[in-house]
């Protein structure tokens, strides 16, 4: 299966996401508004404005929140990938489109880095990393890519583009925090494995929770 952008030539499994409470909604029959409910106080606070997105996934999955209208840019700095102990680290990565991606080799011994597209297969790069040496790509379509050393073939990693800034790996638990989220409305892509869902949501508030359906 080959995304041209993530979340729309994707193939929609399901509606795994809805909005379940916005900020300083609690949930219904518990503390009344004045009290905040207990769990929105371990909700780390966004700066001034900005909301925070929580919610629950599966375990590793990729939650991205691309707005409705508008791509706002991608952050400073570049996203790192090492190669070390003969692995990559981390194995799961997520960078938005236009932002640069520095594969470092953090180690004594050649590698090499291989990314290509999921599902097409087609080569996106493919080139040899000398010890302590790094190369640094930027991306320009967004989509799920397999990044893999020719030297090692256990070394695999999993590249994902967004269109986004906004965005997350779920932990090992499936929960996951998106900080500094402008309010408004939005397109929430989770990627779990090769599939895909998307819903539309509101985010407003200081603090907005997505909840898969069904859960
Ligand atoms: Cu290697």
């Amino acid at each position: 299966m080959m995304m041209t952008s993530l979340g729309r030539s994707a193939r929609l499994v399901a509606a795994l996401v809805g909005i379940v409470c916005v900020a300083g909604c609690a949930p219904e029959g518990s503390s009344p508004p004045s009290t905040p409910a207990p769990a929105a106080s371990t909700v780390p606070l966004s700066q001034p404005g900005l909301v925070t997105v929580t919610g629950q996934a599966s375990r590793g999955a990729v939650v991205a929140l691309e707005p409705a209208e508008g791509t706002p840019p991608a952050p400073p700095g570049s996203v790192i990938v090492d190669q070390r102990g003969q692995q990559f680290i981390p194995a799961l990565v997520v960078a938005q489109v236009g932002q640069p991606v520095e594969f470092r080799n953090g180690e004594s011994i050649p590698h090499n880095v291989y990314v290509a597209r999921a599902g097409s297969g087609a080569a996106e790069f493919n080139v040899s990393t000398d010890p302590n040496q790094a190369y640094t790509h930027t991306f320009t379509r967004s989509g799920l890519y397999e990044v893999t050393c020719d030297i090692h073939p256990s070394m695999r990693a999993s590249l994902v583009v967004v269109n986004t800034p906004y965005h997350a790996v779920s932990s090992d638990f499936g929960s996951f925090v998106i900080m500094n989220v402008p309010p408004g409305r939005y397109r929430v892509v989770t990627l779990d494995g090769g599939e895909a869902a998307e819903q539309i949501v509101d985010v407003a508030g200081a603090h907005a929770r997505i909840e898969p359906a069904g859960r």
